[in-house]
């Protein structure tokens, strides 16, 4: 389904199986060293949802090849399997290929997470956002690109949903105002839920 141009959902696009392959990747991902962690924001707060790159780390506003807000070790390597994952998504929604995927930033959002309103401008590239949700069902919300405000489109992200953000909606705003915990499929075995972002660094 198109949200906006460039902004594509596709229900249930991984299979339950490989819905517990790549939890169980993200599981093995979040163990230290360079494992899960507490974003600071430059105001002073912290995000709700904890996260684990991969490739390299995001920390505001920038790339890095350690955990320079954390443990600082070496950031896991990126995956060439899960590059070709995100390969997949993009040749199936979009019908082009893109650039090779060399990062992944991974969200942990247990019942009370959620993610304000922004943008995702680090990135030197333009290539597509490749996003794959796990566990509890969220509000995801879709912006503007211009302007925080609305008017938004409120879309209902799912385990195994796979979302596309390219072209003009690379750099719209979004956020995940709500999650709604005990939702995810019960034999998954994931209590919260979990977002995996694929992106080219451009580096
Ligand atoms: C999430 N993660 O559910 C979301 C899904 C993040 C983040 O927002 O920055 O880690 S990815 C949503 C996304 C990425 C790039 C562009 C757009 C949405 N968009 O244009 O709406 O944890
Ligand atoms: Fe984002």
């Amino acid at each position: 389904t198109q949200v906006a141009p460039g902004a594509v959902h596709v229900p249930g696009w991984l299979a339950a199986d490989s819905q517990g392959e790549l939890l169980d990747a993200c599981r093995e991902w979040a163990r230290p060293p360079a494992g899960l962690r507490t974003v600071r924001t430059p105001g002073g707060g912290t995000m709700t949802a904890r996260q684990v790159c991969l490739g390299r780390h995001w920390y505001p506003y920038g790339y890095a090849r350690t955990v320079v807000d954390g443990d600082g070790a070496p950031v896991k390597p990126f995956p060439g399997w899960l590059g070709e994952l995100g390969r997949r998504a993009v040749l199936e929604t979009l019908g082009e290929p893109p650039e090779p995927y060399d990062i992944a930033l991974i969200n942990f959002y247990e019942a009370e997470a959620r993610m304000g309103m922004h943008r995702d401008s680090d990135e030197k590239s333009d290539a597509p956002v490749v996003s794959l949700s796990l566990g509890d069902t969220c509000v995801f919300r879709f912006g503007n690109t211009g302007t925080r405000t609305r008017p938004y489109t409120d879309v209902e992200l799912r385990s195994g949903d796979l979302f596309v953000f390219g072209g003009p909606s690379r750099l719209a705003y979004h956020g995940v105002p709500r999650v709604y915990a005990g939702t995810g499929p019960p034999e998954l075995g994931l209590a919260g839920r979990l977002n995996i972002t694929l992106r080219v660094s451009g580096l």
